[in-house]
C-alpha cells in the first residue's frame, strides 16, 4: 500500500475494504436507491459511476436506479449514468444534457425539490431508503470519520441512511481541504433546535462527518479530478444587469435600508451572477459577507480584495484554472470559507435570521412579478429550482435577473404570464434586466404591471406588452389578465 493512501485512509480495520472501482460496483444492484454526494461539478464521485457503466457495457445486464444527490454532478456521474439508461429516477436539481433529455423525453423521472429540504425528504423515506450511498473524501480518520472533498451536499444524511457505504478517496483533492467543513445535522421536528448561526463565518459543528465504519463496504482509491466548467466572460448585457443592481444597492445604503456593508449575499450560478459579484469588486462596499450555496471565481476574487470577511456555502464550484490556485493558496482561505451541509446553508430559518440579499437568474418573469426558474415553453424542464427557493422565499431582498430576450431577441423574457412557476409575486421583490430595474416593494400588481413593463422588457416588446394590459386591465380583476390570450402570447413570441 502506498504511503499516499494510508495517509487518507487512517483507520487501520478499513484498510482491508480496498478494492478498484469494478469491484466496488457490484454494490449497486437493479431497482437500488443510491445517494451520492456532490453539488455542482465538485466533489462527486467518478470512478464507481464509470466503472458500473463499463459492467454493463461488458454484461449486457442491464439496470435501473433512483440517483439522489446534493445538487448537479459532473459528467461522470449524471452525464454517464443517464447515457447507459441507467436513471429511473432523478432527485434533486441537475444541469446535464443527456440527463435533460432523458427527463424532458419522459425517460428519466425527475423530482425538483428544494435543495434545503432534499436531506429531510430522505431522513423520513420519501424517497425510499438509500441502499447504497457512493461519496467522495479526501480522508478517512483513525475513527472512521469521513472528511469530504469539495462540497458537502446531502452527504451526512446520506451516509447516516444507507444500508452500505461506497468511499471514494480522491488523491487529486488536497489534504488541506481538512478543517474547511463545518458538519451540523438539525434535529428532526418534534426535537428540532434553533440553529445557532448569528453571523455567516459562525461554525457550529464538527469537521467531520459521522459514518459507521461497519457500513463501508468499499473504499476505492481515484485520482480523478473534478470537472469543473470555465466561465464564459461577461458580456454587454450582463455588465448593465451588474451595474443596475450596483446602484441599487448603493441606494438602499444611502436611504438606510441596508447597513453601509449590505447585508449577507446569496449569489446563483453562472454569467449574470459572476458579473454582479463583478460589480460589487468593483463597488466601494467593504466588509462584506456570503451566505449562498455555490463558491464561485468572483468570490474568492472579492476575497483575495479582502471585500468579504467570510463566505459560507455548500459547494466550492470554480473555473478549472481558479481550482488550480486555490488549492495551492488552499491555507490562506480556510478561516474564510466554511463548507456546510446544504440543509445549513439555504436553511429558511438561517437565510431570514442574516437577512439574505439574494440574487439569483430567471428563465422569464411576468408583469406582475412571478417568475419562473426552471422551464422553457411551460412544459420542458431546463435545470430546476435548485437553491433559489430556498433563498428568494426567505430573504431580506430577492433579486431576480434576466436579459430582457432569448434566443437572439425572438423570445421575450417579460411575459402577461409566466409559462411555468417557481417563485411567486408574492417573495419577488426586485426585477432587473438589462433594460433596467423594477422595484415591486409595496407595488399592488396593477402598479407593478406598469413599472416591469416600462423598466424591463425591451422596447421591441412594450407595446404589446401594454396593449395586453391596458385591455386586460379594461376587463377588471385584482391581477388583470386576458386568459385565453396568454398561451397564444407564447405562441405568438417564439414560445411554440
Ligand atoms: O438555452 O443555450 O439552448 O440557447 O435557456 O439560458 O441565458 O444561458 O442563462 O446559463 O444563466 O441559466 C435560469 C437556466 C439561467 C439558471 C437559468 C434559454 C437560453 C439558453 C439558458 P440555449 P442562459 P444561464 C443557484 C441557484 C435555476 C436554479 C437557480 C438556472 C438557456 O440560472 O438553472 O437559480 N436557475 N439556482 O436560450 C426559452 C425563455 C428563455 C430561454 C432563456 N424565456 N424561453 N428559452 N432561455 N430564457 C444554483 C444552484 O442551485 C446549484
Amino acid at each position: 500500500m502506498s504511503s499516499a493512501v494510508s495517509e487518507r485512509v487512517r483507520c487501520k480495520s478499513l484498510l482491508s475494504r480496498i478494492m478498484s472501482a469494478s469491484d466496488a460496483c457490484r454494490f449497486i444492484n437493479d431497482r437500488d436507491v443510491v445517494a451520492a454526494s456532490g453539488f455542482t461539478p465538485a466533489g462527486y464521485p467518478k470512478a464507481v459511476p464509470l466503472a458500473l457503466c463499463e459492467r454493463l457495457k461488458e454484461t449486457g445486464e442491464t439496470l435501473s436506479i433512483t440517483l439522489i444527490t446534493g445538487a448537479s454532478v459532473g459528467e461522470e456521474l449524471d452525464g454517464a449514468l443517464s447515457r447507459a439508461g441507467v436513471l429511473f429516477k432523478r432527485i434533486p436539481y441537475q444541469t446535464n444534457t443527456s440527463c435533460r433529455v432523458g427527463i424532458n423525453e419522459g425517460r428519466i423521472l425527475y423530482v425538483d425539490d428544494h435543495l434545503s429540504q432534499v436531506a429531510g425528504h430522505c431522513r423520513r423515506g420519501f424517497y425510499g431508503r438509500p441502499d447504497v450511498a457512493v461519496i467522495e473524501a479526501v480522508m478517512i480518520t483513525e475513527d472512521g470519520k469521513i472528511i469530504p472533498s469539495t462540497s458537502v451536499g446531502n452527504s451526512p444524511t446520506f451516509l447516516r441512511e444507507a444500508r452500505a457505504v461506497i468511499i471514494e478517496i480522491n488523491t487529486s483533492q488536497p489534504l488541506d481541504l481538512y478543517g474547511m467543513h463545518d458538519i451540523y445535522v438539525p434535529k428532526d421536528p418534534p426535537h428540532t433546535e434553533p440553529i445557532p448561526i448569528r453571523s455567516p463565518g459562525d461554525r457550529i459543528g464538527t469537521i467531520f462527518i459521522d459514518c459507521d465504519p461497519e457500513k463501508i463496504v468499499a473504499i476505492v482509491v481515484t485520482d480523478m479530478p473534478d470537472k469543473p466548467r470555465e466561465l464564459t466572460p461577461g458580456n454587454e448585457q450582463t455588465t448593465r444587469i451588474a451595474s443596475e443592481v450596483v446602484d441599487f444597492l448603493e441606494h438602499e445604503v444611502r436611504i438606510g435600508r441596508l447597513p453601509k456593508n449590505l447585508l449577507p449575499l446569496q449569489s446563483g450560478v453562472g454569467n449574470i451572477a459572476n458579473s454582479v459579484l463583478k460589480g460589487l469588486l468593483e463597488s466601494r462596499f467593504e466588509n462584506m459577507t456570503f451566505y449562498s450555496e455555490v463558491i464561485q471565481d468572483s468570490v474568492l476574487d472579492l476575497l483575495d480584495a479582502g471585500k468579504i470577511e467570510a463566505a459560507s456555502a455548500t459547494s466550492l464550484s470554480l473555473s478549472p484554472t481558479r481550482l488550480e490556485v486555490f488549492y495551492k493558496r488552499l491555507n490562506e482561505y480556510r478561516d474564510k470559507i466554511i463548507l456546510r451541509p446544504q440543509e445549513i446553508s439555504n436553511h429558511p430559518e438561517v437565510i431570514r435570521r442574516l437577512g439574505v440579499i439574494a440574487m439569483n437568474t430567471a428563465i422569464e418573469m411576468d408583469i406582475y412579478g412571478n417568475v419562473n426558474s426552471s422551464h422553457t415553453f411551460g412544459t420542458h424542464m431546463m435545470n430546476g429550482i435548485g437553491g433559489s427557493g430556498d433563498f428568494s422565499r426567505n430573504a431580506y431582498l430577492t433579486i431576480f435577473m434576466a436579459p430582457s430576450t432569448a434566443k437572439g431577441g425572438a423570445i421575450s423574457t417579460v411575459v402577461p404570464m409566466v409559462s411555468h412557476v417557481d417563485h411567486t409575486e408574492h417573495e419577488v421583490h426586485v426585477l432587473v434586466t438589462e433594460q433596467g430595474l423594477a422595484d415591486l416593494r409595496g407595488l399592488a400588481p396593477r402598479e407593478r404591471a406598469k413599472v416591469i413593463i416600462e423598466k424591463c422588457a425591451h422596447p421591441d416588446y412594450r407595446p404589446a406588452l401594454r396593449d395586453y394590459f391596458r385591455r386586460a386591465e379594461s376587463r377588471g380583476g385584482h391581477t388583470p389578465h386576458i386568459l385565453e390570450e396568454v398561451f397564444s402570447w407564447h405562441s405568438r413570441f417564439g414560445q411554440t
